[in-house]
């Protein structure tokens, strides 16, 4: 069987099937710019990873192989959103969504059937209909404790696409760094960027960067949802804004690794032009939907200045005309029907969880214990932190999000992050160590159903997978549970 990550819905291989030289093949789509666009990004992939130049063209020679990609509403499984096809083992080759989502969702699987056969790169053939089980797929990337430029985040952007994940959700801001020019606000970036847990260089993604940023993102089917922590995690601000602190005085920088000191406070006349001031600039770039704001670990607040917290800030995302997406803590504040939480502490009481999908929540899953990338993979493991536990490649793969939460229905679940802290990662090879193979753990979590999920057939499929790792440059970590 081919090795696709995450395992498709439906896939099979016919009895007579046999593999296709990808050289001498050709690309034909259908004729709006979306199947043209995707065509001619389907051509730049199969050039990146094969050294094959296959060239999107209207008038195919007589008796070549042809790859059409196209538009259809009747591709992939009946009545699932962003359904596709692909099937190599018919002349023409059928590459087919029945959105543009699920369009690129099927080169994604295209790209996966071609396989190095005697040093000549090979089309397997396949047949496979498929869609996601989640509509949400995301990594939360922390580039607050250590930035990572614009060139690293469009590497982690690649390989998001390659598992079809559709959410890169980018934790901005913390105590360690203000990591986004914020231009009512200019000192926060200006002055409060050179800091990082580390003490490694910090930095910050400039208007420019956060733009091209969500282009490449874009292109690439996935959205950016940029989160301001508040009223936690805030020493980055609170160190320039003396204003923001109830003695008047600015705190100091802060580069170690707690959590939970830091925070706004609710009664002082600057804090509420603050948040508006804020979250109007991100709300201002930002293309999607969502404005995370945060809302974990406000640990020196009361509940009472918590909850009003919550409150306003459900009322300046909505002001922005975007939806709020807080942290688990959020729900034990009276949080509205629409607001998304992320959930992540396995610790806490599940009560108040259960009382927020009562009055409608929908979650988004990143249980620390099996989606925090940033836990050591085995005791002792070089990067990272364990107060979530060892989270080795088959526990990142053993969880239904489903039943995460005692008490809150699966149909109120949208879907799934994984989460990477940098307190301990600091260059490109220590995130790619961190997230390879795990991530596409968790990209089998979000879209594969229960029913198709299976350890032994992931655990010799990711092993194939990291050929394309190898050849990219990416570092991953070599773990004892796959037979590299
Ligand atoms: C918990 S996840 C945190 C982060 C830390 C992380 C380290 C969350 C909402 N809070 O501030 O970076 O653990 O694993």
């Amino acid at each position: 069987m081919p090795a696709i990550i995450p395992q498709p819905l439906h896939l099979s291989v016919p009895a007579d099937a046999t593999v296709t030289a990808l050289a001498g093949t050709v690309l034909v789509a259908g004729p709006s710019a979306t199947e043209q666009r995707i065509a001619l990004q389907a051509s730049a992939f199969l050039q990146a990873d094969a050294g094959v130049t296959v060239p999107l063209t209207d008038a195919p020679e007589p008796g070549v192989t042809v790859i059409d990609v196209r538009l259809d509403s009747a591709a992939g499984p009946e009545g699932a959103a962003d359904g596709y096809e692909v099937d190599t083992s018919v002349r023409p080759m059928r590459v087919a969504g029945s959105s543009a989502a699920g369009l690129f969702s099927a080169v994604q699987t295209l790209r996966q059937l071609i396989v190095a056969a005697e040093g000549e790169a090979v089309v397997e053939a396949a047949q496979v209909s498929d869609a996601p089980r989640y509509s949400w797929r995301g990594l939360t990337l922390d580039i607050a404790r250590n930035f990572f430029p614009l060139a690293s985040l469009e590497r982690v952007i690649d390989v998001l696409a390659s598992y079809k994940f559709n959410v890169l959700h980018l934790h901005l801001t913390d105590d360690q760094g203000w990591r986004i020019e914020s231009p009512s606000r200019p000192e926060l970036a200006k002055l409060s960027s050179d800091t990082s847990n580390s003490g490694k260089a910090g930095g910050y993604l400039t208007l420019a960067d956060f733009r091209q940023l969500q282009d490449y993102a874009a292109e690439r089917f996935i959205t950016v949802v940029p989160e301001i922590d508040m009223p936690g995690h805030t020493n980055a601000a609170t160190a320039i804004y003396g204003d923001l602190r109830p003695d008047g005085k600015a705190t100091d920088k802060y580069e170690g690794m707690e959590v939970g000191f830091s925070q706004l406070t609710f009664d002082l006349p600057t804090t509420e032009p603050f948040i508006r001031d804020v979250l109007g600039d991100m709300a201002g770039i930002t293309d999607g939907q969502y404005l995370h704001v945060g809302g974990d670990e406000a640990l020196t607040l009361g509940a009472e200045e918590y909850a009003k917290f919550i409150t306003l800030l459900e009322d300046v995302v909505a002001d922005t005309g975007k939806q709020v997406i807080m942290w688990q803590e959020a729900a034990s504040a009276p949080t509205r029907p629409g607001t998304l939480v992320q959930y992540w502490d396995t610790r806490a009481d599940t009560a108040p969880f259960v009382a927020a999908a009562e009055r409608g929540a929908q979650f988004i899953m990143s249980p620390g214990n099996h989606a925090y990338l940033d836990m050591h993979y085995t005791k002792g493991f070089p990067l990272g932190q364990d107060w979530a536990g060892l989270i080795d490649v088959r526990h990142a793969y053993e969880w239904d999000p489903a039943t995460v939460i005692d008490g809150v229905p699966g149909s109120q679940v949208r879907g799934v992050e994984a989460a990477i802290w940098t307190e301990t990662l600091s260059t490109d090879d220590h995130l790619f160590t961190m997230l390879l193979p795990r991530l596409t753990a968790i990209a089998e979590v979000a879209w594969t159903a229960p029913e198709r999920k299976d350890w032994e057939s992931y655990r010799a499929r990711v092993a194939v997978a990291a050929a394309a790792w190898r050849r990219a440059g990416l570092a991953f970590h070599e773990s004892a549970q796959i037979d590299w």
